[in-house]
């Protein structure tokens, strides 16, 4: 396989760079820590190491350090759509380097190989309450998944820990390939019947729009393409990816750990704001039975933050400019569907919000990001439930931390276990006076 022997020729490679780096310079100081980041949530903190990406503050990610018109140019192309295969992305996240088309095929297949779903996963969600949030089901399916996998077999058996990675890669192309396959299952049973999956003949994202019945397969299968792939990674700190950095460094196995970060994915604060957003605009609509005028829209946003709300898809934790997978949607929608009223609202809003943000003098960045067009492009679609949305944002992020993942085990990452401190201990430090830890 294509993967496996590229995997296996770079990893000595990169842990003789990582051990170099510790060996001559174990010493060196990245980063110092201010009170005002230990009681900020840890904002900017350099800590982490991951090559999959990085998120430019000016700039926005860098996927294998293509940017997000660069990764959809660059990669080879579905020849059942227009937008890339996502199979050809997971080959870059993994190896960092482009695909060809028979790279980007083979990881297809291989999805296709191993997508079948137990039946008593199947069982389970249809036990589960119908009105249960669609993360609870995803989550829990995902966890459910564990008693397949490779790491902990192969762990339990005695495994050194020079082949973590094999294992590791294993089970990350099982839960990639099965991910496409529960989220439609709980879709279907939640709100509509769709298709049977169908990868043989079908790439991932053609066939994602199958199996929930989606009206314009041929167009949703492009969006379902462009939205995994752009949602697939955003460096290791954002939530739903550390979380699963974090439980892994313990080794415990992806299923284990991608269930927790599906966990993280769903706060409002991250991956539920995809659904808040359209929420919000669908407000906007209702409330003016229609495209407000800009006045208008200004009122409203007001009204919402005197509420003491935030602004759904707009503000980011390290970004400083537009979203470029905001800009990304916002260009599709443009192409595709440029007079359906919500785009034309998520355009005024683009215009309107930022100046607003500015004017309260809050937020650090008054932009949209991500979330703050995803809802519309999925409604366009008619995909019901909104509550539904995080799901496809919990497919799209599984790529990039089971690539992180695999690269965590391949490089005998530790166990993660920063220090605490209590109040007195920091009052003391601020005092200058003689602390006792
Ligand atoms: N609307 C209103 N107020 C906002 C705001 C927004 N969109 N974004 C930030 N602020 C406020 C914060 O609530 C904070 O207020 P307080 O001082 O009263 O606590 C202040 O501005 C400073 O916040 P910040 O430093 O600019 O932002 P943070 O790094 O703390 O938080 C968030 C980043 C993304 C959580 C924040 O911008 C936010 O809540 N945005 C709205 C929700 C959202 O779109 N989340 C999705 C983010 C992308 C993502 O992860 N997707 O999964």
């Amino acid at each position: 396989m294509f993967l496996y022997d590229n995997l296996k020729a770079q990893i000595p490679l990169w842990r003789e760079r990582a051990a170099k780096l510790v060996r001559e310079h174990a010493d060196m100081v990245i980063d110092t820590v201010k009170m005002s980041q230990i009681y900020g949530g840890m904002r900017g903190v350099r800590s982490l190491v991951t090559d999959i990406s990085f998120v430019d503050p000016a700039e926005g990610i860098r996927l294998r350090g293509l940017t997000v018109p660069q990764t959809i140019d660059f990669l080879p192309t579905s020849d059942q759509g227009t937008m890339p295969y996502v199979g050809g992305l997971y080959y870059l996240l993994l190896t960092g380097e482009i695909p060809s088309k028979e790279q980007a095929e083979e990881i297809e297949l291989e999805w296709c190989k191993r997508s079948d779903i137990p039946p008593y996963i199947f069982q389970m969600l249809r036990d589960i309450p119908r009105d249960t949030h669609p993360m609870v089901m995803f989550s829990q399916a995902v966890l459910a998944l564990q008693p397949y996998s490779a790491f902990y077999k192969r762990y339990h058996e005695g495994m050194s820990k020079e082949d973590y990675w094999e294992p590791a890669l294993e089970d990350a192309l099982d839960l990639t390939a099965k991910l496409p396959g529960i989220a439609a299952y709980i879709y279907n049973l939640k709100y509509k019947e769709g298709q049977e999956p169908d990868c043989a003949n079908l790439d991932y994202g053609a066939n994602f729009a199958a199996m929930i019945g989606v009206e314009d397969q041929i167009g949703y299968a492009d969006l379902a393409r462009l939205y995994f792939i752009i949602h697939s990674d955003h460096e290791l700190g954002n939530a739903s990816a550390h979380t699963t950095h974090l439980v892994s460094s313990t080794l415990s196995d992806i299923f284990y750990a991608y269930s927790a970060g599906l966990n993280a994915l769903a706060g409002p604060l991250h991956g539920l704001a995809n659904q808040k957003g359209l929420d919000w605009l669908l407000g906007v609509r209702d409330k003016f039975g229609g495209v407000p005028t800009r006045n208008q829209l200004r009122e409203y946003t007001w009204e919402t933050l005197n509420a003491g709300q935030v602004i759904p898809g707009y503000g980011h934790a390290v970004l400083r400019v537009p979203d470029p997978r905001f800009m990304v949607q916002l260009r599709y929608a443009r192409e595709h569907f440029p007079e359906d009223p919500l785009i034309k609202i998520a355009e005024l809003v683009f215009d309107v919000v930022p100046d607003v943000l500015i004017e309260q003098g809050k937020a650090k960045n008054p932009a949209p990001n991500v979330d703050a067009i995803s809802g519309a492009l999925q409604y366009h679609y008619g995909i019901e439930g909104f509550d539904f949305y995080t799901v496809l944002f919990g497919v799209g992020r599984a790529l990039g931390v089971t690539a992180n993942y695999v690269w965590a085990r391949a490089l005998n990452q530790p166990l993660e276990r920063p220090k605490s401190l209590t109040t007195p201990m920091l009052e003391c430090l601020v005092n200058d006076t003689d602390c006792k830890e």
